[in-house]
């Protein structure tokens, strides 16, 4: 992959979106360079060309002339467009659309919700909305619900069986900021099997150094 040039990410220091391409795109070892937009810049032109939502990851492939924005179908892009040797995802046609489910689980069911615990708690204008940050804990806990009966039942190391696959990697952004978003709930306790697995995507190099960034990104926010 040495003759690609480099993709340009389109990142946040702090949000959790962008860095989850960041890790697929360290996985699969495809050159690329981040760009950091806050606020005016996403909601502005030339920005919103690629990305009409004004919010980030996008990402501009030069190789191709591709430009896609939301982070599954950045993941699905990448996956589809360099992962030639299937390393990151799956080519059989049930754990293809296995893994897709996960990863709009991911989307629509870990994204806007454990984002809506850390607006309600940290964010929002009014303090102490007792009812919706109940409602959103509950929703992180009932996510990792799901995931621990799933890799109980199947007894399988990754989602989609035996082999990580880019769903896996697609919830690792969030779950690392777990303890900020619930500072009182044992996870590892309550849910073995999700903490196994998140910890078992931890330990991957590629995860270790782009949350080493996220971290040093933030500190200079
Ligand atoms: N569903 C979108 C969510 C994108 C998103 O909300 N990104 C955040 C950063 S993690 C953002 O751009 N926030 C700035 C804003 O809301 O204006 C995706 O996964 O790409």
């Amino acid at each position: 992959m040495s003759a690609l040039k480099p993709l340009v990410l389109y990142s946040h220091t702090t949000g959790p979106n962008p860095w989850k391409v960041a890790i697929v795109l360290e996985e699969l070892q495809i050159p690329y360079e981040t760009k950091f937009l806050e606020f005016p810049a996403m909601k502005a032109e030339p920005f919103v060309s690629i990305n009409p939502n004004g919010r980030v990851p996008a990402l501009e492939d030069p190789n191709t002339g591709v430009k896609v924005f939301e982070s599954g179908a950045i993941l699905e892009y990448l996956v589809e467009t360099y992962d030639k040797e299937a390393k990151l995802h799956h080519t059989a046609t049930s754990e293809k659309y296995l893994e897709k489910s996960w990863l709009h689980f991911q989307m629509s069911g870990q994204g806007p919700y454990w984002g809506q615990k850390a607006w309600f708690t940290y964010f929002h204008s009014e303090k102490n909305i007792t009812s919706a940050i109940e409602r959103y804990g509950n929703e992180i806990k009932r996510t990792l619900g799901v995931i621990d009966a799933h890799l109980k039942k199947t007894g399988k190391p990754y989602l989609v069986g035996d082999k990580i696959s880019y769903a896996d990697l697609a919830f690792i952004p969030w779950q690392s900021v777990l303890g900020w978003l619930l500072p009182d709930f044992d996870a590892a306790k309550e849910f073995p099997e999700w903490s196994k697995w998140n910890q078992r995507l931890l330990e991957r190099p590629a995860v270790k150094k782009v949350l080493a960034e996220k971290a040093a990104a933030s500190q200079k926010h």
